[in-house]
Formats: C-alpha cells, sequence, structure tokens
C-alpha cells in the first residue's frame, strides 16, 4: 500500500483542510484513518478548525467572483481534464478506496469509473445549460430564463462511496459556475485528500482560482456549520435518516437549499414469472456487495408464495459459496464493514430480529482469526422475517437481507412501499402487465424502480435519489444538474411603448 499512498502524495500526518492546491494545516486535533481490512493505521490528519473553515470559505467566496465568470465550457474542458487525471490515477485510487473503506477492488474501481464517467456527462452538459424562451402578452417584447452559478456547494459525504458521490455533485457544480465545500467523512479522509491532490494538478496547469475547490476535514461540527452557514446557498448531503433531517432543518430555516440522499430501505420483488438464475445474482450482489453498506443495497426480499421454497433454497445454496475476506484478494466476494461501531449495529439488528420472530435460515456472526484481525468482518445472513417487524423498517447498514412472502402483485407493491424509505426498488419477473403495473403511478413509490437488475448500482446517466426519508434530493445525471444554479426570468422590451401585463392602464 505504501506504493499507493506515495502515488496519490498521501503522508504519513497530512493537513485536513485545503483550498485547491494550498494545504492548510488544519489546527484542530488529529485522527488517524485505519484500514478495515486490516485494522492498520494508514495514516494521520488534522482536523480542520473554525479558522481553517473560515480560510476555506473566504477563498471560495474569492474565487467563485472569477470562476462565474468563465465560459461554461471552458469550465468543462477543466473538468475533461480532471476526467482524465482521473483514468491515469484510476488504479492507485480504486486501491486506496478499497483498502480505507473496505469494498472490494473491483468496486473501488467501479468507483473511480463512476467518477471518470460523471467527468464526461459534465463536459457535455457544460454546452446544454439550456433555460427556454417564451412568449411574451406584449408586443415588441421577448421573454426568457436563464440559468446562473448558485454560489458555493457545500458538499458532506459518507464513508461508503467516499470518492464517487463526491464527484456527481463537484463535476456538476463546477460546470454550473458554483466553487465547491467538501466535508468527506472522517471514517474515508484519506480518499478526499488524494482526490484533491489529483484535482491539484490539473488547477494548477490550467491557473484555476485557488478556492474552486476546497476541502474540510473535520468531525459532525464541521457539517453543523456548513448547514447553518448563509454563505452557502445548496448544501448537498449524503448519509443518515437522523444526519439528513439535523441538516434540511438547519439549511430550511435560514431558507437556503438542500439535496438529501437519505437511508434507503430497498427492496426486490420476485415474481412467480422470473427468471430465477437472473434473480439470484441481483439480489445477492445487492444484498452482500459493499457489505451491504451501499444506500442501495437490498434489505429485503418480497417472493412469490407460490415458488417461495425454491427460491429460499437457491439463495441459501448461494450464500453458502460466498468468500468473506480482504477485499483486496479478488477471489473475495465480501469485505469488512467500515468499523466496530458498525459490527455492533449489525449484531444489535440480528438480536432485533430475532427477538421479534426473526428465524434465520444463513446465521450471521462476526468472524475472527488469520485475515480477519481488524475484526470488522461479519458473515452476511438471511432471515424470514415479518413486513411489519420495527427493525425491517428501519435500515441497517450491513449485510442483512430480509425475506417475505406475498400472494398478490398488489399485496407485493403494498410491502414493497410500506417502509419509511424511498430510495431504490426493483421486480424481477418477465410478465409485461407486472412490470409495468410495478412501474406505473400505483406501483413503487420509490425513486429508483428497475425491472429485472437488482437494486444496487445505478448508472451516472440517470438522476439518483429518492423519496420519503431519503430525502428527496437527485443527483448525477438527467436534469439534476438544475439544483446547482438559480433560473432567471428576463423580459426584454425593445418597442417605443411601456404596456403593462395583464392589460392594466397606468398614464402619466
Ligand atoms: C450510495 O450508496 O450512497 O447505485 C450511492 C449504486 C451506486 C451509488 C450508491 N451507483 O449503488
Amino acid at each position: 500500500m505504501q506504493d499507493v499512498l506515495a502515488a496519490l502524495g498521501i503522508k504519513a500526518s497530512n493537513a485536513g483542510a485545503s483550498t485547491g492546491t494550498q494545504w492548510i494545516a488544519g489546527g484542530g486535533k488529529e485522527i488517524s484513518s485505519f484500514s478495515p481490512v486490516d485494522g492498520k493505521e494508514i495514516a494521520k490528519v488534522t482536523l480542520a478548525n473554525e479558522e481553517a473553515y473560515e480560510r476555506v470559505i473566504k477563498k471560495a467566496q474569492e474565487a467563485f467572483a472569477e470562476w462565474r465568470m468563465y465560459p461554461s465550457p471552458k469550465r468543462g474542458d477543466i473538468v475533461r481534464q480532471v476526467g482524465e487525471a482521473l483514468r491515469k490515477y484510476k488504479e492507485p485510487l480504486g486501491k486506496l478506496v478499497s483498502y480505507e473503506m473496505g469494498k472490494s477492488l473491483q468496486e473501488g474501481y467501479g468507483e473511480v469509473q463512476e467518477m471518470i464517467d460523471i467527468c464526461d456527462f459534465a463536459v457535455g452538459l457544460s454546452r446544454q445549460l439550456h433555460g427556454l424562451t417564451m412568449h411574451s402578452e406584449r408586443p415588441g417584447h421577448r421573454m426568457y430564463e436563464q440559468w446562473h452559478p448558485l454560489g458555493i456547494v457545500g458538499i458532506i459525504s459518507a464513508f461508503n462511496f467516499p470518492v464517487a458521490v463526491w464527484s456527481w455533485n463537484t463535476m456538476l457544480a463546477w460546470v454550473c459556475g458554483d466553487v465547491c465545500i467538501w466535508k468527506p467523512s472522517e471514517k474515508t479522509p484519506l480518499c478526499a485528500i488524494a482526490c484533491q491532490n489529483i484535482i491539484s494538478e490539473v488547477f494548477q496547469a490550467n491557473n484555476v482560482p485557488e478556492g474552486v475547490c476546497g476541502l474540510v476535514i473535520g468531525e459532525a461540527a464541521i457539517g453543523e456549520k456548513i448547514a447553518n452557514d448563509p454563505r452557502i446557498p445548496l448544501v448537498s448531503a449524503t448519509g443518515s435518516t437522523r444526519m439528513g433531517k439535523a441538516v434540511g432543518a438547519a439549511v430550511g430555516a435560514r431558507l437556503g437549499r438542500s439535496l438529501l440522499e437519505l437511508g434507503g430501505n430497498n427492496a426486490i420483488i420476485i415474481s412467480k414469472d422470473a427468471d430465477l438464475d437472473i434473480a439470484i445474482v441481483g439480489c445477492v450482489f445487492g444484498a452482500v456487495g459493499t457489505a451491504g453498506q451501499r444506500c442501495t443495497t437490498t434489505r429485503r426480499l418480497i417472493i412469490h408464495e407460490s415458488i417461495y421454497d425454491a427460491f429460499r433454497d437457491k439463495l441459501v445454496a448461494a450464500y453458502k459459496q460466498l468468500r468473506i475476506g480482504d477485499p483486496l484478494d479478488q477471489n473475495n466476494h465480501v469485505g469488512p464493514l467500515i468499523d466496530k461501531g458498525a459490527v455492533e449495529q449489525y449484531q444489535k439488528a440480528i438480536e432485533k430480529c430475532k427477538a421479534e420472530g426473526g428465524r434465520f435460515l444463513v446465521e450471521g456472526g462476526v468472524l475472527d482469526g488469520a485475515g480477519y484481525e481488524s475484526g470488522c468482518y461479519v458473515k452476511p445472513a438471511v432471515a424470514e422475517a415479518q413486513p411489519h417487524f420495527e427493525i425491517v423498517q428501519h435500515e441497517t447498514f450491513a449485510p442483512i437481507l430480509y425475506l417475505m412472502k406475498y400472494n398478490t402483485l398488489e399485496e407485493a407493491i403494498a410491502i414493497q412501499n410500506g417502509v419509511p424509505q424511498g430510495l431504490s426498488s426493483s421486480i424481477m419477473t418477465l410478465n409485461l402487465r407486472e412490470a409495468e403495473s410495478f412501474l406505473s403511478s400505483a406501483g413503487s413509490d420509490c425513486g429508483i424502480a428497475n425491472v429485472n437488475i437488482g437494486t444496487s448500482g445505478a448508472e451516472i446517466g440517470g438522476a439518483f435519489g429518492g423519496e420519503k426519508e431519503t430525502g428527496g434530493g437527485r443527483e448525477s445525471g438527467s436534469d439534476a444538474w438544475r439544483v446547482y444554479m438559480r433560473r432567471q426570468t428576463n423580459t426584454i422590451n425593445y418597442s417605443t411603448q411601456l404596456p403593462l401585463a395583464q392589460g392594466i392602464k397606468f398614464d402619466l
């Protein structure tokens, strides 16, 4: 790993704040980043204190004055170069993501690929920040709308996608003319430092104003500062529903804008008309990929009663094949949870499920011994449960899958929708009527609804996000860019008269 750290410019002790190309000694307490892979300390980071935060904000404000006047395609060209740099650093950055966060190497590379993809998307977008034109009701008048940058975008990201989610926000915000301040999870600070170093190379080569790419690594207090800071018109936050409610309330109280990506409780409906081979792969990857730590992780399977036993047996057999261990070893399917706190939550959820009457078909448990020294490796578990169990209504960020039965499609959809969260959902069926009913306005109430693929692994081209307690935000593709801009309606009079709208007469 030393060569990976060296390639990404990570030192034994790192500053926790940056204005783009310049690091600022954070001034706060020093923390260590430990790998959940082997429990070893990777490097240290000095967290940002209030003074460092202020410096980053000031620089961002100054930079915005210049950056907003760059032609958008010019900003797009800089983002294109960021995409090129990410291609160059894909291998070390993917490895660091895997080592610091604990996801499989393939998923680490996949995450960097999502960054590259969003750069490409943003480059095209930089020439397509379109507004509409309208016909004025008055003669000699023209109306149109244009989209202007907002200012500083605060990005609070989670440990589970330590680099991709930041890039979805940042690359769009940059082409839109905004400047960004990133508060990454303090569980994965080195991934953020690596990104900052990669960006810095591109920014230096292009003389981008210092302050366009700010970084403040800190604990929850820094997140609170961002949420409460009226100098930050948009706060994009990814994480738990509890965190999102606090951020949403603080930003709302100052009438700022927030983009929230919070918990999911994603289900797959397995119809009697499903292709069961496809369904098995979709369900198992969805449930155990990233060790169950995606917001799109499959947490519930709603299975038709006529195929329930057959599917359950196939699933249990598939779980027996899973290899748990070092995520950098590509023979393994499942890596560790992020830390021991997450392991505790996993254990509690299993206990709670049992107490509520759940029956485990694949038992969970924490692994120990050679290769599992970090104490963060757990066995993916499968339980038969009832939709109304409190634990089933709740998102546990771990590989625990709950199975339930249904009879009619209406019943399956009601179970699927009957949770507080609304991120991702899918149905496995070859029956057109069922598929279309699931996608209709009486179907899934989630932001993402799929047919014959699982709940996780969304492409960047679509708008990503969900309803209800998931927070309602949309980021990444489609027209998600609009939230990063302000709309201005312009009416221009090129006549020699001043007719008033609505035919109002006002003569002097
Ligand atoms: C998240 O877990 O916060 O759809 C994002 C997926 C990924 C993104 C997940 N593209 O699973």
